[in-house]
């Protein structure tokens, strides 16, 4: 405890299993790590006023659409720059005194101490000092199983504010979403909640974040048409070049748009590969293909490709110094000294990209497929359902969530290699990295890997299990179909709340277990939801299918 730095244990990479206390393994310096947790400390005050006022009838869209902002820039991978993260914390304080005073007009009794009356340090150094009295291990609830749900909720909120910043960008907001973020976040200041109440709360996350979901799918699908099943090139083709990795579509599109006629041609990287789904995007010719795997390769695949980098949400890592003058953040992505593109002028991007080489010539890579969300699923339902009655399809695989860097996420390889080949495996988010170019061929024309798109679009899986069901006339857990997910960092903690919230039971879980969750925790999910470890290919396969 003693040369304890910072204590972070919010995602599956946590140092030795518990937390990191030194450095992130993420490369989370300790000052950024005390700045995300007064930053989640400002938050709740925030939300505590939010409560009241809404008690008086008073709620502020900007409160929660900053809510949402505020609490994206924690997730892992997203902003580690120390005074980014401080001036979000002021804001958070600004906004938070704007509402006190209409709140206490109104007759409303807001607390004013921490973190209602919290005030900022004046310099970065005063609040980093400030943050180190606000982290996990200082704010611990004295039950230990009430203290985990807490960091669980919170987490969980983190990944239900990511999916709602992403709606929010494109138009799509639901209040309900912002008066529970805040109810959840001012719930963590509270003592008097017992051990089922704070498990009502948790799986309440979940519900919430089905409801996030299915805004964001709105909002991407409403703006840029249901993804239909395309193919797209891994090699790459002579010229110019510039590489998009995160998770955003609009800022995706708004760079498609102001390269258009400039002869720079787009590749995706990571989580940005199902965009060349979308109608409304691949219709820009210079939209060219995808370029490397997930984004723990970024190291070793960001240095060899010949044009600049643009990350637009989560997964960044520390920039080595052979590419650090031609990566480029935007939104809420940060890393101190990397050009921070604002207000979604990509000039600077595209001058580099003008300055640069590009490929010196074509190179074919092969081509994968993407496109098969909800609509494009459901669209051959009637196929699928035949299949499954002719016996031609036996069994349904979900083989989704994020890749990370652990030698044990080889499990997921191997696991799609071994499913016999009367079984379709469905497959989501950056963990289908680690199998997203082998050809399993089809069965009676359904392709047997079906690419549903980003952890974004989680939501989409859901919706093709609920269509199943509603088929086959059967409950989701007794379908043909068997969960087998791998989790990273916060966003897949919504999505797991949001499985268990719909009830579903079986899910084998990897490459290890949260280490936010108490053992209690742990049991209670085992008992109610029959959740696994993953453990051999062999075994789980065996186990699935008999
Ligand atoms: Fe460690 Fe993950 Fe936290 Fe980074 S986000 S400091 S790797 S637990
Ligand atoms: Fe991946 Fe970061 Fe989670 Fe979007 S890009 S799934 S880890």
């Amino acid at each position: 405890m003693k040369d304890m730095q910072m204590f972070c244990f919010q995602c599956e990479q946590t140092a030795k299993g518990e937390g990191c206390t030194k450095i992130g393994v993420c490369g989370k310096q300790p000052d950024t790590a005390a700045m995300q947790d007064l930053l989640v400390f400002a938050l709740k005050g925030l939300s505590q006023v939010a409560v009241e006022g809404r008690e008086k009838r008073i709620a502020d869209p900007e409160v929660g659409r900053f809510i949402s902002e505020a609490m994206f820039s924690t997730l892992t991978n997203v902003n580690f720059d120390p005074s980014r993260l401080a001036d979000l914390v002021r804001e958070a304080v600004r906004l938070r005194d704007e509402l006190k005073s209409k709140v206490k007009e109104a007759g409303g009794i807001v607390p004013d101490s921490e973190p209602a009356g919290f005030i900022s340090g004046d310099s970065l150094e005063d609040m980093i000092e400030q943050g180190k009295e606000h982290g996990v291990l200082a704010e611990k609830d004295p039950d230990e199983d009430i203290h985990h749900l807490k960091q669980t909720l919170i987490y969980g909120l983190k990944g239900v504010s990511a999916y709602a910043d992403h709606a929010a960008i494109l138009g799509q907001e639901d209040d309900g979403v912002y008066e529970f973020v805040q109810r959840g976040l001012a719930s963590t200041l509270r003592r008097d909640l017992s051990l089922e109440q704070w498990i009502e709360l948790v799986l309440e996350c979940g519900r919430v974040n089905i409801r996030t979901m299915e805004l964001l799918d709105a909002a991407n699908t409403g703006t840029y048409g249901h993804p239909t099943p395309t193919r797209v090139p891994l090699g790459y083709r002579q010229g110019k070049a510039i590489m998009v990795s995160g998770h955003d579509l609009k800022d995706l599109d708004m760079l498609l748009q102001q390269t258009e006629g400039k002869d720079i041609n787009i590749y995706t990287h990571g989580e940005m590969l199902p965009c060349h789904g979308y109608p409304e995007l691949k219709k820009y010719p210079h939209f060219y293909g995808h370029y490397g795997t997930a984004w723990q390769n970024q190291h070793k695949e960001f240095p060899k490709f010949p044009g600049p980098i643009l990350m637009t949400t989560n997964c960044l890592q520390r920039p080595q110094e052979s590419y650090k003058d031609r990566i480029f953040t935007t939104g809420l992505v940060g890393w101190p000294g990397v050009t921070h593109i604002q207000d979604k002028d990509f000039t600077p991007l595209i001058d580099k990209a003008l300055s640069m080489e590009g490929f010196a010539q074509d190179e074919d890579r092969g081509e994968i497929n993407v496109g098969f969300g909800r609509n494009a699923v459901l669209s051959v339902a009637d196929k699928v359902i035949e299949a499954v009655k002719n016996g031609q399809i036996r069994h349904f695989f979900l083989v989704a969530g994020c890749d990370g860097a652990k030698p044990g996420r080889n499990y997921y390889t191997e696991f799609v290699e071994q499913v016999p080949k009367d079984c379709v495996v469905l497959t989501l988010a950056c963990g289908k990295f680690r199998f997203f170019d082998k050809d399993l061929g089809d069965i009676g024309g359904i392709p047997r890997l079906l690419d549903v798109g980003q952890c974004n679009d989680s939501y989409s899986a859901v919706k093709i299990a609920m269509a199943l069901a509603e088929a086959f006339d059967c409950e989701v857990n007794d379908l043909p179909l068997s969960m087998v997910l791998s989790w990273y960092e916060q966003k897949a903690v919504a999505i797991l709340l949001s499985l268990f919230a719909l009830g579903i039971r079986d899910i084998r879980l990897g490459p290890s277990l949260p280490a936010f969750l108490s053992p209690n925790v742990l049991n209670y999910l085992v008992e109610n939801y029959n959740v696994k470890p993953i453990t051999t290919p062999e075994d789980d396969l065996k186990a699935i299918l008999g």
